[in-house]
């Protein structure tokens, strides 16, 4: 059309749509302008929430242009793209990152101060996106930034919440769960692209018919159908003008839904559809390495993955190209097996829609998807009724048969006569209901598999997956090591220490080179230096105990050991041992004369996370730590010696206030069940010492940093199984010291003990499946190291120097362009300034 056009029209698009300036004025003109438009408001009637507002509108306005720019020229070029598929995007706040990444808070700051307003003021008002539990989103949102900031074209696909993870409060030392609208004021980091609708279709039935040629031929006629709306969220790489893309979806009721119910007049039935129709991506399941079964949620599984490859499948046809070249245009990386329903939904559109033989289809398959494993734990491996499944989805049941029945005759014929191996390595688990293994499913429709830190994929090697590596060979079962990016984790988190780093290696290039940080390590001679690290330190800690006084009431010296464990409460990651050992410490300190108090570290002890709002134990071991707290912090014989707190609602943008001020940190899981840990990276890199077992990527941190630098405790991955078989069967007694703190508890020394006796029972009547009591006594010892160094100032300064040093490896970037270069085939691409849209 545009062709058509007369030159002065063209050039007058292209004069109109040159892009906005950067300077101070007119970044002022455009907050003003939507203060006054958008927002319809004026500066006498402006509080810090509507700044926010018309700033976050104005930085939209550039992020857009971006964007767009980026858009059209990835049209333009076409090249092999990479498609992320997470259902979980814990994005956290926005404002904050979108400027620094475009170059532009500085600029901002400026601006802003001169209409009234501050900008830290305006940042708090953001409420975070916190459309994940944990680990798994957080690492999906940090790649999404160093897939951006290292020009790869790629997008993310996800599903647009309504209610985001919960809000925790504590009543009572419980956690009570809240929901989280965070839609409540319109999010300004989307845009609704209410031109893309993909209708989804759920149950039904399947026609077979017989083609001209004879070939039996498969037609799913669903029952219902949906629609998902795309909502697109602006990704901005940071000092590029890349500008990648994150497409949610968002379930809406199909404008020709069941007439029939209509026109018998039964207005509220087709009512009531719109609103099942709604439903569908309304909440995100609250649950982090756990499985919850529920058919809402395979709906959820269904709903994101059939218009992810719709719209794949479709922006691939507009290129023309055969669809053995599929592949080559097309990554689809599966962030666990949530979205493994891709795989079967590619194989009924190539062989039921696109016609093309079922070999061919599944060759393409085979060749697009890879799988990221981010667990071991049972718990958390996906399965689906068969009964359910095929009421939902009755011809990708059969699809998942065929597969299935292809597959165990392959492995047959390598393998003959093995019914056990057929058993074991079978998509379908023969339990009553029979089970569909997402997990399996994923492995044979991916050509690279891959665990998330050296130790836990050597893990899935011999275990989960053990007869699969024999069927495929080592090599489609590799390693890629998480990882953070920098620019949230460090440099905006922390921007003092940012500033010194940048000041101290001469420029901000380690902020895309991150191994450039070992430069720092030749500073820790320098006295002066070393004033000035710790200075910073200080200065975040006294910025955390802001935060713990008004959210805790509970007043904490910023001089003490600031000792933090931060994630999802778990009972394998032992929240519950750390606070058994903080038990000890108080009984140890109350038992001791003044002189001996005297030599004693002082030490916060620092929690926060949320528990599976169904999970009782890890909700216990919550109550456990406020009911701890309470006693402890009136205690006058212990004072500023040791206090405890639970920070409530632990999200992103609290994180981000945690991290840079903490001195030593706890991932402490028992060896070989935490996959990778993301959070012991960012500690380390903001010059925490870690303590921890040896397990997931603490073991790669410990080989960067060096033994001197982290304290590590506790039995190995490869001990676990023996000394489980050894409690069970020979009753090893429990660690005398654990015991001390059990009978504390069981005394009522924090409330009512018959509350605590369903946890109590994890360590004796359930086992102690997670090996409290076997590395109790080393876990103490190694606290103790901890104390002994931090009191050496001098020298601790130095280790936390060298820690944050020694992190090259952990920048997602490095993660990134690993998965580039060995799963996917990709390469980064130029966006051109031009200037205009
Ligand atoms: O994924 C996790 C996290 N809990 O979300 N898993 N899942 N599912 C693992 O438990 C972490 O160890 C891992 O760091 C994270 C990202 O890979």
């Amino acid at each position: 059309e545009k062709a058509k056009w007369p030159k002065e029209t063209v050039d007058l698009w292209a004069k109109l749509s040159k892009k906005e300036a950067n300077d101070i004025e007119t970044i002022q003109r455009s907050i003003v302008h939507h203060v006054t438009t958008t927002l319809a408001r004026a500066a006498y009637n402006m509080d810090n929430f509507s700044a926010y507002q018309a700033v976050a509108l104005s930085t939209r306005d550039r992020l857009i242009s971006r964007w767009n720019e980026t858009q059209g020229q990835l049209s333009k070029i076409d090249p092999k793209r990479v498609y992320y598929l997470s259902l979980e995007f814990l994005l956290g706040r926005s404002m904050d990152n979108a400027l620094l990444n475009m170059g532009l808070k500085g600029t901002y700051d400026k601006s802003i101060e001169k209409l009234g307003f501050n900008m830290e003021d305006i940042i708090e008002s953001e409420v975070d996106a916190a459309l994940g539990n944990g680990g798994l989103g957080r690492l999906a949102a940090c790649y999404m930034d160093s897939l951006a900031t290292l020009d790869y074209p790629a997008w993310g696909y996800g599903l647009r919440y309504n209610y985001g993870i919960f809000q925790q409060r504590i009543v009572d030392g419980y956690q009570t769960e809240y929901p989280d609208y965070w839609l409540n004021f319109d999010n300004p980091w989307e845009l609704a692209r209410l031109d893309i609708s993909i209708q989804i279709g759920f149950g039904g039935h399947v026609q077979t018919t017989q083609d001209e040629y004879g070939v039996t031929r498969h037609n799913w006629v669903p029952g219902q159908s949906v629609q998902a709306i795309a909502y697109d969220v602006p990704i901005p790489g940071y000092d590029t003008e890349n500008c990648n893309n994150i497409r949610l979806w968002r379930s809406k009721p199909t404008r020709v839904f069941d007439l029939t119910s209509f026109n018998e007049g039964n207005y509220e039935k087709s009512v009531e559809d719109a609103t099942n129709a709604e439903k569908i991506t309304s909440v995100l399941y609250p649950n982090d390495n756990t499985m919850a079964g529920k058919e809402l949620r395979l709906k959820q599984q269904y709903f994101w993955t059939a218009a992810s490859l719709h719209d794949i499948v479709r922006r691939f046809k507009k290129s023309m190209r055969e669809w053995s070249d599929f592949p080559d245009q097309v990554a689809i990386q599966l962030n666990d097996t949530h979205p493994t329903l891709a795989i079967v939904e590619l194989q009924r559109l190539l062989v039921d829609e696109e016609m093309l033989s079922w070999d061919d289809a599944w060759e393409i398959v085979t060749k697009t998807f890879a799988f990221t494993n981010h667990t071991v734990l049972p718990e958390a491996m996906e399965k689906w009724s068969v009964p359910m499944f095929e009421y939902l989805l009755p011809r990708h049941l059969q699809i998942i048969f065929d597969i299935n029945l292809f597959f165990l005759q392959k492995v047959e014929k390598k393998v003959p006569n093995d019914r056990g191996l057929l058993n074991r390595m079978s998509i379908i688990e023969e339990a009553q209901p029979q089970q569909i293994r997402m997990a399996h499913l994923a492995v044979v429709g991916s050509h690279k598999v891959n665990g998330v830190a050296a130790l836990h994929s050597n893990l899935i090697k011999t275990t989960i997956f053990k007869d699969f590596v024999e069927y495929y060979g080592e090599e489609k079962f590799i390693n890629m090591t998480n990882g953070v990016t920098p620019r949230r984790w460090l440099h905006q988190s922390n921007p003092q220490l940012s500033a010194l780093i940048t000041q101290t290696l001469g420029n901000d290039k380690w902020l895309k080179d991150l191994s450039l940080l070992k430069g720092l390590a030749a500073k820790t001679g320098d006295a002066a230096f070393r004033k000035k690290w710790m200075t910073i330190k200080r200065n975040n800690k006294v910025r955390l105990a802001e935060l713990i006084k008004e959210r805790c009431q509970v007043e904490v010296s910023p001089d003490a050991l600031f000792d933090v464990q931060v994630k999802r409460i778990h009972e394998y990651k032992r929240q519950f041992m750390n606070i058994l050992s903080v038990i000890h410490r108080y009984r140890t300190i109350k038992s001791m004369t003044a002189a001996q108090k005297a030599s004693v570290q002082p030490r916060v002890v620092i929690f926060g996370g949320k528990a599976a709002p169904g999970y009782y134990i890890a909700k216990l071991v919550i109550k456990l730590i406020n009911s701890v707290a309470a006693v402890v912090n009136q205690d006058p014989a212990v004072g500023d010696l040791l206090k405890v707190v639970f920070i409530p609602d632990y999200n992103v943008s609290v994180a981000e206030v945690i991290v840079p001020a903490s001195d030593i940190s706890q991932h402490i899981s028992t060896a070989g069940t935490e996959a990778s840990g993301t959070s012991n990276m960012k500690f380390v890199l903001n010059g925490g010492l870690i303590i921890g077992t040896l397990d997931g990527a603490n073991v790669e941190i410990l080989e960067e940093v060096g033994e001197d630098n982290i304290f590590i405790f506790g039995c190995m991955a490869h001990e676990v199984e023996d000394i489980r078989h050894a409690q069970r069967y020979r009753g090893v007694p429990m660690d005398p010291a654990l015991q001390g703190v059990i009978s504390a508890i069981e005394k009522g020394t924090f409330e009512d003990p018959k509350i605590f006796q369903p946890l109590i029972s994890t360590l004796t009547v359930g086992k102690d499946f997670y090996l409290i009591s076997s590395d109790f006594a080393s876990y103490i010892a190694a606290n103790q190291q901890v104390d002994a160094a931090y009191k050496k100032q001098e020298e601790w300064s130095k280790k936390s120097i060298l820690c944050t040093a020694h992190m090259g490896k952990f920048s997602s970037d490095r993660s990134v362009k690993e998965y580039a270069d060995e799963i996917w085939n990709i390469k980064p691409y130029s966006v051109e300034d031009e200037g205009h849209l």
